[in-house]
C-alpha cells in the first residue's frame, strides 16, 4: 500500500536529521554483521586495527577498508556472504568483461527491501496500478528483469514480462496491450524506436513513461526518446552488488537521481587515492549497503563517476541526489594522453540532427600513435547522394567532437543499419590496441 498519493513509503520524506540517525544506527549494524559473519571482513578489520565499536559517528566510515570487484571475484561464489545458504532465497550474477562473474545473494528480507526500493522509484515517476508495464530487459541472471517485475507487480500494475529481442513483436504488443510504461536499456529503446518507425505503429501506442538505465546515456538521448515516443523518460541507476536497480532514480524534476540513503551510505572518493572529495566535486561513487543481510559489502567501489548535487528538491524527498553517471572509471579511454568517456561522444552526437541513433568508437594504433575513429550512422533522409552534403556533415561532427573532447577524431559516416544493435547493455567501444 502506498504511503499517500505521491510517495510509496514514508521513508522518502523522512526529516534529514532522522535520516542521519537512522544511517548511523544501520551503519553500526552492518559493520558488526560483516565482522561477525564474514571471515574476510573479520580479518580485514582486524588487520587494520578496527573494531565494530570504533564506528561511533557517520564520518567514522572512513576508517573502514574498501571492497572492490576483485574481492568479490576472489571470493567466488559465496565467500563474502554473511548468512548460511539455507537463508538465501535468490541468486543473481553479473559478468564483467573479464574474470569470474560476481555472485550476489538475497534473503527474503533483502528481496522485500529491494522490491520496495524499486517500487519507490516507479511510484515516484507516476507508475500506478492502472498501468501496463512492459519489461523489456533480460530476465535471467541480470537483476533488471525480476527487480522491476516484482516492484511493478507490487504497485499493482499489469506486467508484461517481455524480455529482450523479438522487437517487432514487442512493438506490436505495445500497441495491442495498451502498454503505458516501458523499461529497457536506453540503447535497446533506441532500437525499439527504430522498429516502431519502420512498422509505422506510433499512432497506435499509448506510452506515457519510460524507465531507462543499466548503462550511461545522455540528456540528448533522453530528448530523442521523449520526442519520438511522446513519453517522459527517467534515468534509473543500480548495480547487482547493491541488489540491482533501484539504488537511485530520477524524480519528476528530471534533475539528478535520488539515492535511497536509508538503505545505502554514499561517498564520493578520488578513484586513485580513495580520499573523500570535497562537497559537490566529482569522483567515484562508493556505496555501503545499510540493510543488506546476505551480502554486507563495506565501502564498495562502484567504478562509476558522478557527484552529489544540491540536496533540496521540490519533489519533497529528503534523500540526496547524484548527477547522472558521467562514465565508468574503467570505461575511460585514454587516447594520446587525453581521457575520453564514450558518454561524452554520445552527448555530442545525439544533438546533431543529421546523426542517427547508433555509433561505434574504434581505437587503433598507427605507428606509435593512437587513433580514434567514430563510426556514425546517418539518418536515411540525409543520404541524398550529394558528396558535398555528406562532407559537410562529416566535418561538422568532427568539429563538434573536437570541441567536446579536445581531440581530433576520424569520423566515418555509415548507412542506417550498419552498426550492430544491442539488446542489453550497448558495446560502444572497440579497442583494437589490445590485439596488437
Ligand atoms: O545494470 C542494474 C540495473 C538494471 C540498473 C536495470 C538499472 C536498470 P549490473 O549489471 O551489475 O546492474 O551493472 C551495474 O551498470 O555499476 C554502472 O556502471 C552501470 N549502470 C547502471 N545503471 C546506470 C545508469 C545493473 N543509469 C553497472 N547510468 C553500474 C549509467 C549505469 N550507468
Amino acid at each position: 500500500m502506498p504511503y499517500n498519493e505521491i510517495y510509496w513509503q514514508r521513508e522518502e520524506v523522512i526529516p534529514k536529521k532522522e535520516l542521519e540517525e537512522l544511517q548511523l544506527k544501520r551503519l553500526k549494524w552492518i559493520v558488526r554483521h560483516a565482522y561477525d559473519n564474514v571471515p574476510f571482513y573479520h580479518k580485514k578489520l582486524k588487520d587494520s586495527g578496527i573494531k565494530p565499536d570504533d564506528i561511533k559517528k557517520r564520518d567514522d566510515i572512513v576508517k573502514l577498508p574498501f571492497t572492490t570487484k576483485e574481492h568479490l571475484r576472489e571470493n567466488y561464489p559465496f565467500g563474502l556472504f554473511a548468512v548460511p545458504k539455507e537463508s538465501l532465497v535468490r541468486l543473481h550474477t553479473s559478468s564483467g568483461t573479464s574474470g569470474k562473474p560476481k555472485v550476489v545473494g538475497y534473503t527474503a528480507k533483502d528481496l522485500e527491501n529491494w522490491t520496495n526500493m524499486v517500487a519507490r522509484c516507479l511510484y515516484m515517476v507516476g507508475v500506478r496500478d492502472y498501468d501496463v508495464f512492459q519489461n523489456m530487459v533480460n530476465y535471467a541472471f541480470f537483476t533488471g528483469g525480476l527487480g522491476f517485475h516484482d516492484a511493478a507487480e507490487l504497485i499493482g500494475a499489469m506486467v508484461i514480462p517481455a524480455g529482450v529481442g523479438n522487437t517487432e513483436r514487442q512493438v506490436q504488443y505495445m500497441a495491442d496491450f495498451g502498454t503505458t510504461v516501458i523499461h529497457s536499456t536506453p540503447s535497446y529503446a533506441l532500437h525499439v524506436k527504430e522498429v516502431a518507425e519502420e512498422l509505422g505503429l506510433f499512432d497506435k501506442l499509448s506510452l506515457r513513461i519510460g524507465c531507462f538505465g543499466a548503462e550511461p546515456w545522455s540528456k540528448n538521448t533522453r530528448k530523442r526518446l521523449e520526442d519520438t515516443f511522446g513519453i517522459k523518460a527517467y534515468d534509473s541507476y543500480g548495480l547487482s552488488e547493491m541488489n540491482g536497480p533501484g539504488v537511485a532514480f530520477e524524480c519528476p524534476e528530471q534533475d539528478g537521481l535520488h539515492i535511497w540513503a536509508d538503505h545505502y551510505f554514499i561517498e564520493i572518493v578520488d578513484p586513485e587515492t580513495g580520499e573523500q572529495v570535497s562537497e559537490g566535486e566529482r569522483g567515484e561513487l562508493v556505496l555501503t549497503p545499510l540493510t543488506k543481510e546476505a551480502l554486507p559489502l563495506l565501502r564498495y567501489k562502484t567504478g562509476d563517476i558522478t557527484f552529489i548535487m544540491d540536496d533540496e528538491c521540490s519533489c519533497g524527498r529528503t534523500h540526496p541526489k547524484i548527477h547522472r553517471i558521467l562514465g565508468r572509471a574503467d570505461d575511460m579511454i585514454v587516447v594520446r594522453g587525453i581521457n575520453v568517456f564514450p558518454s561524452q561522444i554520445e552527448h555530442v552526437l545525439m544533438q546533431i540532427p543529421e546523426v542517427g541513433d547508433h555509433f561505434l568508437v574504434v581505437i587503433s594504433r598507427r605507428g606509435s600513435l593512437d587513433e580514434i575513429t567514430v563510426k556514425v550512422e546517418m539518418r536515411d533522409e540525409v543520404f541524398t547522394g550529394e558528396l558535398s552534403d555528406l562532407q559537410k556533415i562529416q566535418q561538422k561532427v568532427q568539429r563538434e567532437l573536437q570541441k567536446e573532447l579536445g581531440l581530433r577524431t576520424n569520423v566515418e559516416l555509415v548507412e542506417k543499419g550498419t552498426i550492430e544493435r544491442s539488446k542489453g547493455k550497448a558495446k560502444r567501444v572497440l579497442d583494437l590496441r589490445k590485439d596488437l
